[in-house]
């Protein structure tokens, strides 16, 4: 069986030049697994014969049952290329897109890559997202052409049609890599482009902005896949082949006599051979020769293919074994299945780990070839600038680049990209291990002696007594065990099933240094700043942790592992360059962490997550007095799984939030059998929905024109609807333009709602860690008397905001946005999402959110009092919307009056009659006025109203502070959501996209499924040179559980989609519409009970969240009864 010895892999691991560090990354189904499963026969751990079954490297039941990976895994893989000893560790990733994050953790710790591609379904959406994310985590890719065997006998192509199909799909992934390639040439020279005058750049630079200049410099050669560059391998990872073009190069430079090195360059390409001349020449296609390829190369595997599977010509097949000097062991020439015979031939004629291993080991770089840039971008956090770290962290950058483990002044730097739980008995150091022969004999020894023990006692006591006592202690003999043993026995299994029986094990990779067990190391959190480190004392020394250090702990390593697939090997010590599993961090480590000997190593930038978790759901245990290990288990299952939250909400319920509907599965699975390990009811999905408003439609429900009665109709009902819970203290005029004043009457504030145009709500989006900076750089300065002594942001960040800047002006076009990318006061909610509130009262210049780009600098004295109360409430107003508590998404709050009172109104209890004012006065009007006349209250006033920039005055600031800022909070969240409803309201659904493939039988019920959950076909295209359909649709989050499954079983298996989150779309249909015209009288009836689609979310959530829900109840129940007695 396996014939790599431990020993071995020790000794390859202190040689970093010979390390290979590797994942293997695809789109689902694209054969990764499968290929794993060839290369790790190859080492022996695996038969031959299993290899592409077993399925080795998905290690979990869930995994072998649904047939998909959901975890990555590591194996450490031994290779012998040209006398050279290679140890490759191999990682498998998931390809399934709900389990995404787990190839981030993959890629992390890699330096090269394995990208498969399915030469049948060419390049899919995982296939984009694994190369952009090798893309930027800077590691080299090699690319695997899997599933060849599929053209042959499911497409039965002809060799030369199967040629132009992976000539197909080569270019397919090069315009994908060329693609990232053009958009990080651009970026670097758009930062140029603004660098121009820091003189911190490098290189001579162009007064004249050139767009091919950056094209140019870059060498994008080792960029692209190309066969004769010998990154690409042909494969069938099912039936074991595989292959490089070399491999033929080699062969047929000793059959034809023409040069290796003109073969290898002109296997793959537009070249014909000259049988006359024995020559190689150029221009196959338009001359209508035969490419080479197709001659020398698919035409052989074709032949094979067609003798043993099409024919089973048994002499032909002998004949072609003969020829290429292969052994093949005659029980498996005269197996009756051929896909016996022909795995058996390939793997010895193409075999394929040693095609793939050889493309590892000569094209992908070693850990000593980590590239600078890497190393820069992993050691700076996010937005700022490599060489604005601390001198003593910028020299970590070369202990990077040396990888080296030796010597007392090298650091220890380690990453720990996720942890995964095993089972605490399955550990090397729990299991019985084969006993030597010194112990053997003793245990002989000992055996024997208490046998003849045994044998003198019986003779001393009683018969029966020795009878009877004598099959108790068997089992104890033959253990070798005594009898104490067997009395521990039941003792150990009962604290075995209360233990946790589950540890974690630290997925990590050592970047310099060391690593040795027992060794105690710091934990960066990931909010800890170098800075406060390097000024530590004796910084390797690792004195106990220091006090007063945020963000920094200290860790000891209990165990090393080596990560043998489903098995672990214990280590010692693991030098730099190489994978690892390290177990007792849990109490230390969350997720994933940067581990170090010298506090001046930052924390590694996060890991990029390509998914967002957005499915959730509430778990409670079945009996309630569980709660304790549902707790512990949520814990657990939240540290052992990269993407998944878990949330104790307001309302007390457990969430646990998973990133799509199998996440969901496999994360309850694991919480019921192996973190918890109770019984837990679950929730039916919480759905997100966003709240918005749109502008006002042109037409109604039955597509009728509005006329400006309708209008009045509409603004009359929402007037009716919104009169409960309208006090006093608001006033509504007919521009939507809502006026509230606390109930102390300090204050009274004007807002207006506006959608906001199209695209600033996804830039906005898009733009969260900007707006973080921005906010945190414009809350410093507000807090600080002195401007002086705030941080500057870095330059990058700078040209980014700056950037980010103008695309918001781009967008806010016309007069009524005049100015409005300068009004902003804040973002919302949580200050980073969505939505704006801009500034437009007249005579407050309130300092600019732009201060950081901009050169003047306001400290807090600029700001008027209870600046904060407005923004906040604002802040409270976009999380939970009125119409059923969701986020806003899209709205701009434009505040445009806010008034401030000298002393407080004395109000008269006995009058305070609600009114609400439509379309009667103009905005403009002096609000005092307005307040008297409408409301008719006798109101005493001294002081008057101090309108704008003037301050309110002291006395009743110096009282009523407190209680002030917090009615104030209330009220502008109050005239924020007033406003939003003075608009027509939608609901916005999250959207996924989808990508089937379908046969154009099965095309007819894809469509019903999609159409029956409201989904939209966004296109549709056949694939060429197949009768698969390729359809591309958007769905509603909300309507898409159990889409998959459906899908699948209506078209038999053939079809299976992959969701993925992409946008937030405005449902068309108005949840409170009620019919007003005529015509909608007519087509829906007086009642309209027909419910919309919005209407129906709305109730669904409401419901959930425990909110007033208008439902129909039934009206005449004794009709009904009447109807019956009829029957
Ligand atoms: N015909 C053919 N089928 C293959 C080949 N390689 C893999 N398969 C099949 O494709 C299916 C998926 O293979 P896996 O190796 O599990 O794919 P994977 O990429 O690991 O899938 P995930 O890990 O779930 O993303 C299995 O049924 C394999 O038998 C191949 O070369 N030819
Ligand atoms: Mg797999």
């Amino acid at each position: 069986m396996r014939h790599i010895e431990l020993e071995k892999l020790r000794e390859l691991q202190r040689n970093p030049s010979n390390i290979r560090n590797i994942c293997i990354l695809a789109h689902v189904d694209h054969g990764k697994t499968t290929l794993a499963d060839s290369l790790i026969a190859s080492n022996g751990i695996i038969s031959n014969r299993l290899a592409g079954k077993l399925r080795y490297m998905d290690s979990l039941k869930e995994e072998q049952i649904r047939g998909i990976t959901m975890k990555s895994s590591s194996i450490s893989l031994f290779f012998n290329m040209d006398e050279r000893e290679f140890l490759v560790n191999l990682i498998d990733s998931p390809g399934h897109v709900d389990f995404s994050s787990e190839v981030s953790t993959a890629v992390r710790l890699c330096d090269g890559a394995l990208v498969v591609v399915d030469v049948v379904e060419g390049v899919c959406p995982q296939t984009h997202v694994v190369l952009r994310q090798a893309w930027l985590e800077h590691i080299r890719p090699c690319l695997v052409l899997n599933k060849i065997d599929r053209l042959i006998t499911e497409l039965k192509l002809t060799p030369s049609e199967a040629h132009v199909q992976i000539q197909k799909v080569l270019e397919q992934v090069n315009a994908v890599t060329g693609s990232l390639f053009s958009s990080k040439v651009l970026e670097e020279n758009t930062d140029k482009e603004s660098n121009c005058k820091s003189s911190e750049r490098e290189g001579p630079l162009n007064t004249l902005y050139d767009w091919s200049a950056g094209f140019e410099e870059m060498d994008d050669s080792s960029l692209y896949f190309s066969p004769d560059q010998g990154n690409v391998v042909f494969a069938s990872a099912l039936d074991g082949w595989g292959f490089c073009v070399e491999h033929f190069a080699r062969l047929y430079a000793q059959k034809t006599g023409v040069k290796m090195e003109v073969l290898r360059k002109t296997l793959w390409g537009d070249f014909y051979l000259d049988p006359k001349a024995k020559k190689m020449m150029k221009g196959a296609q338009a001359k209508g020769k035969k490419p080479v390829f197709v001659q020398l190369v698919l035409e052989n595997v074709w032949a094979l293919y067609d003798a043993i599977i099409n024919r089973r010509d048994k002499d032909k097949v002998e004949k072609m074994v003969a020829s290429q000097g292969l052994k093949i062991p005659t029980r498996d020439m005269k197996h009756a299945d051929p896909k016996v015979v022909l795995s058996s031939i390939c793997s010895q004629w193409l075999p394929l780990a040693h095609a793939v291993l050889s493309m590892v080991c000569s094209k992908l770089p070693s850990p000593l070839e980590i590239n600078v840039e890497r190393v820069e971008r992993l050691l700076c956090p996010h937005l700022r600038r490599f060489e604005s770290l601390p001198i003593e962290t910028q020299a970590l950058k070369e202990s990077f680049l040396a990888c080296r483990s030796e010597g007392s002044d090298v650091p220890v730097i380690v990453f720990v990209s996720k942890q995964f739980a095993v089972d605490v008995k399955s550990l090397p150091q729990n299991q019985p291990r084969p006993l030597t022969q010194d112990e053997l004999s003793q245990r002989k020894e000992q055996a024997k002696r208490r046998h003849a023990d045994r044998l003198a006692r019986k003779r001393s006591t009683s018969k029966d007594r020795a009878e009877s006592s004598s099959p108790a202690r068997e089992p104890g003999l033959l253990t070798g065990h005594g009898e104490d043993v067997n009395m521990e026995q039941p003792g150990s299994t009962d604290t075995g099933d209360e233990d946790p029986a589950q540890c974690f094990i630290a997925f990590a990779r050592v970047y310099s240094g060391t690593v040795k067990r027992g060794q105690r190391l710091y934990v960066m959190g990931p909010k800890y700043n170098p800075v406060n480190g390097v000024q530590l004392p004796e910084s390797y020394a690792l004195p106990e942790c220091p006090t007063g250090m945020n963000h920094l702990r200290l860790c000891v390593l209990d165990d090393l592992f080596l990560l043998m697939g489903r098995e672990l090997e214990v280590l010692e010590e693991v030098p730099a360059g190489n994978v690892l599993g390290i177990g007792g961090l849990e109490e230390h480590v969350l997720k994933s962490a940067t581990l170090s000997s010298t506090a001046a190593c930052p924390p590694f930038l996060p890991l990029n997550l390509e998914v967002l978790p957005i499915v959730r759901v509430a778990v409670e245990p079945t009996h309630p007095s569980q709660m304790a290990q549902l707790v512990r288990g949520m814990r657990l299952l939240n540290q052992a799984d990269s993407c998944v939250e878990v949330l104790i909400q307001e309302s007390g319920e457990h969430v646990l939030v998973t990133a799509g509907e199998v996440h969901l599965q496999r994360c309850l699975d694991d919480l019921r059998q192996r973190f918890a390990k109770i019984e837990i009811d679950v929730s039916a999905p919480i759905i997100p929905f966003r709240e918005t408003i749109i502008r006002r439609p042109k037409v109604d429900m039955v597509n009728e024109d509005m006329g400006s009665q309708n209008l009045f109709a509409i603004q009359r009902r929402r007037g009716a609807k919104t009169e409960g819970r309208l006090s006093e203290d608001i006033r509504v005029e007919g521009d939507g333009l809502v006026t509230v004043t606390t109930p102390g009457k300090e204050c009274t504030v004007s807002v207006r709602a506006l959608p906001l145009p199209e695209g600033v709500p996804h830039l906005l989006e898009e733009s969260v860690e900007l707006i973080r900076s921005i906010e945190q750089f414009n809350s410093t300065l507000h807090e600080s008397q002195d401007v002086s002594s705030t941080q500057e942001l870095p330059e990058n960040t700078l040209d980014a905001i700056r950037n980010f800047k103008r695309d918001l002006e781009d967008r806010f076009q016309g007069m009524k946005w005049k100015n409005a990318v300068s009004q902003i006061c804040s973002f919302g909610p949580r200050r980073c999402g969505p939505n704006l509130l801009l500034n437009r009262v007249e005579g407050y210049t309130r300092p600019s959110v732009w201060q950081c780009i901009e050169n003047i600098r306001c400290s807090a004295g600029t700001y008027r009092d209870y600046d904060n109360s407005i923004v906040s409430g604002f802040q409270l107003a976009t999380l939970a919307g009125p119409i059923c508590e969701e986020p806003m998404r899209g709205v701009c709050f434009s505040l445009e009056r806010w008034e401030t009172r000298g002393v407080q109104t004395v109000r008269s209890v006995s009058e305070g009659i609600a009114e609400v004012k439509l379309a009667s006065l103009p905005s403009g009007d002096e609000q005092q006025s307005d307040t008297d006349s409408e409301c008719g209250r006798s109101t005493a006033k001294e002081g008057g109203s101090v309108a704008g920039s003037e301050r309110s005055d002291e006395g009743i600031r110096s009282d009523r502070y407190g209680s002030c800022s917090g009615q104030l909070i209330s009220t502008m969240k109050d005239a924020c959501r007033f406003a939003f409803q003075m608009k027509p309201q939608r609901m916005m659904a999250a959207m996924y996209t989808c990508e089937i493939q379908a046969t154009a039988d099965v095309l007819g019920k894809v469509y019903a499924v999609l159409s029956r959950r409201e989904g939209r076909v966004i296109c549709e295209e056949m694939r060429q040179g197949s009768a698969v359909f390729s359809i591309r649709a958007s769905l509603p989050v909300a309507e898409s559980f159990g889409f998959a499954e459906e899908i699948r079983k209506r078209t038999s298996g053939l079809a299976s989609p992959q969701l993925v989150f992409s946008h937030w779309e405005v449902v068309t249909s108005d949840p409170y519409w009620v019919p007003t015209t005529e015509e909608e009288y007519l087509h829906f009836g007086e009642k309209a009970d027909s419910e919309t689609q919005a209407k129906k979310y709305v109730m669904a959530v409401r419901k959930r969240k425990g909110l007033l829900v208008e439902e129909q109840v039934v009206e005449h129940a004794e009709k009904q009864r009447t109807h019956a007695r009829k029957k």
